[in-house]
């Protein structure tokens, strides 16, 4: 796949809609990922849903979106902007999984970004990438299902993500994005209760990043495939310590509630001045140097 830039957007921020998807364009990023996509729709969580905590954020959206079906409008109407467009997707089973990849694939993503790792869902997402028997079965069926590339989008509460990773490459994964948010939760000491209502939540935001940079640094000794990087970025010095860790993309999330869309232009030119100052041709040139020291 080429990207006009080594930057995209996370999924679950914004990537609900044709207009959302423009904007995020006309912002500069390099791809946009979709919010996670079912078979069927999907309410998601009562209020709240998010609560800002130190350094970040803790979501409990509870995988809200209108079914592949529907969702498939969006992506149909996104032809327009010219940028490339992957979906992520969720499901219970390995056939579940398959049946959303051909409809989002029909309706003109151009990747795949599979969702094992939600970390409060029951039976959806990190049920999934915590065991690497059933991350395999799924990655297998939607490899066989589609032609486009499919991304796995790893948990960080495992054991050892090395493996998680290794089964993913050898199951026919094409790409990795390392890693979803951490479970974690927030109680409101006035009235001694959880505030948020499913009250345990994903944590994203700075306060994860040095954590997703140790996952990048792993993964990367241990697969050839591209590993995409998330967590945290919130400036250019954020980006390029994903790339020295073995990152060849990064996600940006988070950081566009903090600082807006603008994010994406600012990291751009911050990575330029580094690379002219420090004379790097190209950003490639960064990745995986963290290796080499
Ligand atoms: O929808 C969510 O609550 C959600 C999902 Br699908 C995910 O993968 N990670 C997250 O923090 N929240």
């Amino acid at each position: 796949m080429h990207l006009p830039n080594p930057l995209m957007l996370a999924a679950g921020i914004l990537g609900i809609s044709h207009s959302l998807f423009k904007r995020v364009a006309e912002a500069g990023a390099g791809a946009v990922v979709t919010k996670s996509i079912g078979l069927h729709p999907r309410q998601g969580y009562p209020n709240p849903t998010i609560v800002g905590v130190e350094s970040g954020f803790i979501n409990a959206m509870g995988l809200p979106n209108p079914g592949a079906k529907e969702f498939a409008k969006e992506i149909n109407k996104s032809k327009d902007i010219k940028l490339p467009l992957i979906a992520s997707i969720f499901g219970e089973t390995p056939e579940e999984f398959s049946e959303v990849a051909c409809i989002v694939e029909e309706a003109g993503a151009v990747a795949i970004e599979l969702n094992v790792s939600c970390p409060h869902a029951e039976k959806v997402g990190a049920v999934i990438g915590q065991d690497p028997n059933l991350t395999s079965k799924v990655v297998k069926k939607v490899k066989s299902s589609v032609e486009i590339p499919i991304f796995v989008k790893l948990p960080p509460l495992v054991t050892d993500i090395r493996e998680i990773a290794i089964i993913s490459e050898k199951s026919g994964a094409d790409a990795l994005t390392v890693i979803n948010t951490i479970r974690a939760m927030s109680i409101d000491i006035e009235t001694g209760r959880p505030i948020l209502s499913n009250k345990i939540g994903g944590l994203s935001g700075p306060a994860i990043k040095p954590i997703a940079v140790r996952c990048v640094f792993e993964v990367y000794e241990k697969v050839k495939i591209p590993v995409i990087g998330v967590g945290g970025i919130t400036n250019w010095k954020d980006a390029i310590e994903f790339f020295m860790a073995g990152a060849s993309a990064v996600q940006i999330g988070t950081a566009i509630a903090i600082k807006g869309l603008s994010v994406f232009q600012e990291i751009k030119e911050g990575l330029r001045s580094y690379l002219n100052k420090n004379d790097y041709k190209n950003y490639m040139e960064l990745v995986g140097i963290a290796h080499r020291n």
